[in-house]
């Protein structure tokens, strides 16, 4: 697929998971370098900028986009030749897509040690990470009782019980609302996550903070399963994670409430960190104080200062 058509997917929903869209990206990025017919190392860098941007435009909020395409183009101002920076194009998203795959199957492994055969587990949206861990924790012989958010307006929960249900595991469908309800019930909430802040603030599907504050009330540890490259360098310096809004008809469709009724449909919403027991990322449980650490060593100073470049 080309370029524009991987960030018309990505903006349309089509393709969707925050670490999904980063590893179309990354394929998208491939292609793009693959199929370049230019002589010209200019023309090749610019032709990767377009993309570049036209990639990170399609979606705001979810760092591993920005992180996933850095990653890919890393060695672009290092490189002499058409060839060599093809070539680098090519091995880094390679790289980058494989180690997103083994950084999910990983986290399934260590947060399933979370889990207990018996544990009543709620999860919200549909977040391959999350999933991970309870289809692992299923794989491994314990028993979960396994409930899904309807996640409106998207409605992924109806995904996710697909997803359950083709791993094995009868889950059952609440709508968002019934979440408090059910809390005192619950032995742990497992969620996904598009951005973690340096402060080890959540950034994931919205709703995800309503779920922490009851979680937290009622006392039910809540861990958010995050590959290490949904962890922000641009947070480092203050910048704030944008928050993207989508079409009001996702919410209501015309007719279906009175002209001039304003609606406002966030996608994602910020979690504090003191409401998250647990990180669950390819490098082993850490606390929401160790993102600052993350960001620093998984990713490094070449990406701090590129995501702080325009500071
Ligand atoms: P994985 C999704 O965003 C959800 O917010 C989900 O929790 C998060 O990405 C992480 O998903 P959207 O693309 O990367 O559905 O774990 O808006 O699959």
């Amino acid at each position: 697929m080309s370029v524009e058509d991987v960030a018309g997917a990505i903006r349309r929903m089509e393709v969707r998971g925050a670490a999904e869209i980063a590893r179309s990206a990354a394929e998208a990025l491939k292609d793009e370098a693959e199929d370049f017919q230019g002589r010209s190392l200019e023309e090749f860098r610019h032709s990767l900028t377009l993309a570049k941007e036209e990639l990170l435009a399609s979606r705001p909020t979810a760092i591993s986009l920005w992180n996933g395409v850095q990653t890919v183009l890393k060695d672009e101002s290092s490189a002499k030749t058409v060839d060599e920076l093809r070539r680098s194009v090519m091995r880094n998203a390679d790289d980058f897509i494989k180690r997103s795959k083994e950084a999910v199957e990983t986290i399934g492994r260590v947060g399933s040690r979370r889990l207990r055969s018996g544990d009543k587990v709620l999860t919200h949206c549909n977040s391959k990470a999350a999933l991970g861990v309870l289809i692992q924790a299923h794989m491994e012989g314990k028993e979960l009782d396994v409930y899904a958010t309807e996640s409106r307006p998207w409605r992924q929960g109806l995904q996710t019980v697909k997803d359950l249900t083709a791993a094995g595991i009868r889950p059952t469908l609440i709508v968002d609302s019934a979440v408090r309800w059910l809390m005192k019930d619950l032995d742990a909430v497992v969620v996904g996550a598009d951005t973690i802040c340096s402060n080890g603030a959540l950034i994931n599907k919205i709703g995800t903070s309503q779920i922490a504050l009851a979680a937290h009330e009622a006392r039910v540890p809540f861990m958010v399963c995050a590959e290490t490259f949904k962890f922000s360098p641009k947070t480092m310096y203050g910048e704030l994670v944008e928050i993207e809004e989508r079409d009001s008809n996702e919410v209501a469709k015309a007719g279906e409430v009175p002209p001039g009724t304003k609606i406002l449909n966030p996608v994602f919403d910020a979690t504090p960190p003191e409401y998250i027991d647990a990180i669950v990322t390819e490098i082993g449980v850490v606390p929401p104080s160790a993102a600052y650490e993350i960001i620093v060593r998984q990713l490094g100073q070449e990406f701090i200062f590129e995501a702080n470049s325009k500071w």
